[in-house]
């Protein structure tokens, strides 16, 4: 027996974790490691069941490769093999990739798949975040210059926070690394701040809330628009970092009265202008928004607006405002503006967003016959069968391509259609650091997490996974060694920092730089690097890393010295040298989301009728891929369908109901329940379970919400995936 620290890889809350393990290897405990300076022993009951999850038996053990209907299981080499011969005849622009969330969660993810995406040679690139936070994307990117520039709400000093379509009692929040989540909006209210929480749901984070406000589903857009309107025509704004636009804004605010915006959220008027004088009276205030307000039909207009209230109301970039964090791996600073658009989806002419194409039009484009057809996918954690609107049409697709390779430890309703599947190792086995959540922590924190048991001989990390694909893909082989892959970026990183005007290692040698370099593989001196060069790097960055005095740079060592993290501090006002916009100011009022604004102002004349189907997430779930394990299922993790008992009794429906929409129809159990608003159902996704090879998940089946979410209906600006606010019709089963 013996203790181990690692970072939950399970949710973007980043909780240090303690764990036991036997001699075996085997994860006996879990629990909050209490000296870990961010979440300090903090851990939720997906992170308790890490063992469970990481012993899981249905778990894959090493590689399947598919042949006429049966699986095999095959060698590493041979698995490999079977890549090349089916990639390879396969030309670049018929092939595509589709990365699930769990990148955003492993370093394999983050440092391989542009690599990977590269040497495939499409343009026919898919993730999840076209199926959730693309919006924030495209709006930051359009006011601040660059995509990854998000604000956070600065929960721990903040006086008042406005937060609409998030859910951070059971999600741990998103786009807002904070561990404990609920303890730090506790802490809100105990020190005299108020919270207010907009949703169609009185979810738990409602409950805790000072006030909760009931919003029809795809409105929020204009609830906020509403805010805009009443800060301008009252003189509440004060605007306090550089902008462009203003006057733009305000003019395009003009016909947005509380009163016009409140007849279409299902608000009180009056409460469309108490919110912009409380948010403008605050001492600080911030207003942050999630899933709810991104997956809907206006989402880069709702995301945009959020950050124009945080500007108006003199909240951006101050402390108890809406702050960017500064993480210690961060990259060069980016040299071009912004724009999406730069090509179009070959069947419907959607925008490319952050060098991606919408999973909303990836059916299509497997099943249109034409130049540049899919015919070969690669998969990396993912499930979109389960998590792409109107999963059933990708189900029919994907049995029909020529070849599909999957990176996942699964056997799911995606992998299934899947020739090779490739599992990485069990998590305990992978090193860990943040790349995407440390960028959007309510602290500046860091913490690498070496991995905690050793491999197993012949098998490879999910980075060499990548690699080999990345190779096979450029047509170097199966064969060829994943290490010269690390040099080759290595060097490419080296030389641009050498090059790069300003930059804390300007005109040095390469060779001798990477001759410094520690690491025990390739993403470890990747990390290493990007460490050194960062903003407290030991390269020459400006800032003492521990803001103890000690003066000594960041690198992979000190992290290594720091097993429970080490705290940067609280976020510090970093405009305007953040700012990468055309303009360098803040853009208050982008082209492309002004031409948007009409479409939001013929909505101001749409009646309410009928229902709007929206999600639920459960703190014991996580999308598709928890459902395996016993003590996370059953209880109040049930795929239900939420509806108001005055809905139940009006339409006469018994225990089920049958549900319909554009795209399909489902017989759902019922939950009735007064949290929900009358005219709104709400379906847990990630259900659904069919045909995979995991026992506990089958038995608790449910139905899969995407089999009536419409692929046809995307948020324009930024392709995005509409899950809430999908119009449906019930009748009795
Ligand atoms: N336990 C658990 N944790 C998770 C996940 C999980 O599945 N389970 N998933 C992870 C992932 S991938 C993500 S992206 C995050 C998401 O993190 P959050 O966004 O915090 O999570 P959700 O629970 O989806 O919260 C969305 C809320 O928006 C509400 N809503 C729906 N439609 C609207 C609308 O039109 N307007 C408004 N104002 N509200 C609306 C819903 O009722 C819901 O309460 O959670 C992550 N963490
Ligand atoms: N209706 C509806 N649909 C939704 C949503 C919603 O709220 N409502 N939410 C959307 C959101 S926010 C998201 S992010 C997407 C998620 O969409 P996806 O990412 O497509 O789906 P997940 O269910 O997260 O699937 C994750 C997969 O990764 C595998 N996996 C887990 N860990 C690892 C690992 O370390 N390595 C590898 N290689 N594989 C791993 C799991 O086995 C699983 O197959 O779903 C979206 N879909
Ligand atoms: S809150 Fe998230 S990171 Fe923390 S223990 Fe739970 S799943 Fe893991
Ligand atoms: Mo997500």
């Amino acid at each position: 027996m013996r203790t181990a620290h690692r970072t939950c890889p399970l949710c973007e809350a980043v909780c240090g974790l303690t764990l036991t393990i036997d001699d075996g290897g085997r994860v006996t405990g879990v629990r909050g490691d209490d000296a870990d300076p961010f979440s300090k022993g903090f851990i939720c009951p997906k992170g308790a069941s890490l063992g469970r999850l990481d012993d899981d038996p249905d778990r894959l053990s090493g590689p399947l490769v598919r042949r006429d209907g049966e699986w095999h299981e095959v060698s590493w080499a041979e698995a490999f093999e079977a890549v090349e011969r089916g990639l390879a005849p396969i030309p670049g622009p018929a092939r595509a990739l589709y990365l699930g969330n769990p990148n955003a969660h492993t370093m394999a993810g983050l440092l391989y798949g542009t690599p990977l995406a590269r040497s495939l040679g499409t343009r026919q690139i898919y993730s999840a975040s076209t199926a959730d936070q693309m919006p924030k994307h495209v709006s930051a990117g359009l006011m601040f210059g660059h995509p990854l520039t998000i604000p956070v709400p600065d929960l721990d000093r903040t006086g008042y926070l406005l937060m609409l379509g998030a859910n951070p009692l059971e999600s741990n929040g998103s786009l807002c690394t904070a561990p404990d989540f609920p303890g730090r909006l506790k802490r809100l209210r105990a020190r005299g701040g108020r919270l207010v929480v907009v949703d169609p749901r009185r979810t738990r984070t409602a409950a805790l809330a000072d006030e909760h406000v009931f919003i029809r589903p795809g409105t929020d857009a204009h609830l906020l628009m509403g805010i805009v309107h009443t800060l301008f025509a009252e003189n509440l704004t004060d605007v306090r970092v550089p902008v462009s636009g203003l006057a733009e804004l305000e003019a395009a605010a003009r016909d947005f009265t509380a009163q016009a915006c409140a007849r279409v959220c299902g608000v009180p008027a009056e409460l469309v202008t108490r919110l912009a004088r409380e948010l403008a009276a605050a001492p600080t205030a911030a207003v942050y928004s999630r899933m709810g307000a991104s997956t809907v039909e206006f989402g880069t207009l709702t995301q945009w607006l959020v950050d124009a209230v945080n500007v108006l109301t003199g909240n951006l970039d101050r402390p108890g405002g809406a702050m960017f964090p500064r993480p210690a791996a961060e990259g060069p600073p980016r040299r071009k503006p912004y724009a999406t658009g730069r090509w179009h989806s070959r069947v419907r002419g959607l925008p490319e967003a952050n060098g991606e194409l919408p999973v909303a039009t990836l059916a299509e484009e497997i099943e249109t016959p034409g130049e540049g057809r899919i015919r070969a996918l690669v998969t990396v954690a993912g499930n979109p069968v389960l998590s792409a609107p109107n999963g059933t049409r990708l189900d029919a697709a994907l049995a029909g391509l020529d070849f599909m390779v999957s990176v996942d430890p699964y056997l799911n309703e995606t992998t299934r259609h899947a020739h090779v599947i490739l599992p990485p190792p069990r998590v305990v086995q992978s090193a860990h650091y943040d790349f995407a959540l440390l960028g959007l922590a309510v602290r500046d924190y860091a913490r690498f997490s070496p991995p905690v048991v050793p491999l197993d001989d012949g098998r490879p990390a999910e980075a060499e996974i990548f690699a080999r694909l990345a190779m096979i893909a450029s047509g170097q082989g199966a064969g060829a060694d994943p290490a010269l892959l690390d040099e080759l970026i290595l060097d490419q990183m080296l030389r641009a920092a050498v090059a790069a005007p300003g930059s804390p290692v300007e005109g040095r040698d390469p060779a001798e730089l990477r001759a410094m370099l520690t690491g025990a593989t390739g993403p470890e001196l990747r990390l290493d690097a990007m460490l050194r060069l960062g903003p407290y790097g030991d390269w020459g960055g400006r800032l003492p890393w521990g803001g103890n005095g000690s003066g000594e740079g960041m690198s992979l060592a000190t992290l290594l010295d720091n097993p429970h993290g080490v705290d940067i501090g609280p976020l510090k006002p970093r405009l305007p040298a953040l700012l990468a916009t055309a303009s360098k100011t803040v853009e208050l009022a982008p082209g492309p989301i002004l031409a948007d604004v009409p479409r939001l102002r013929e909505a101001l004349g749409r009646e309410a009728g009928g229902f709007v189907l929206i999600g639920r997430r459960h703190l014991r779930s996580n999308n598709s891929w928890m459902h395996n394990v016993a003590p996370l299922v059953g209880g109040t993790n049930r795929c239900t369908l939420q509806i108001n008992p005055g809905d139940v009794a009006r339409l006469g429906l018994g225990e089920h109901a049958v549900v319909r929409s554009a795209a399909g129809e489902l017989t759902v159990r019922l939950e009735p329940t007064d949290t929900i608003m009358p005219g709104v159902v709400s379906l847990p996704h990630g259900w659904g379970h069919a045909g995979t090879a995991q026992l506990v998940a089958a038995k608790n089946a449910g139905v899969s919400a995407n089999a009536l979410t419409d692929e046809s209906v995307v948020d324009p600006l930024s392709g995005n995936a509409v899950f809430n606010g999908v119009p449906v019709t019930l009748s009795p089963a």
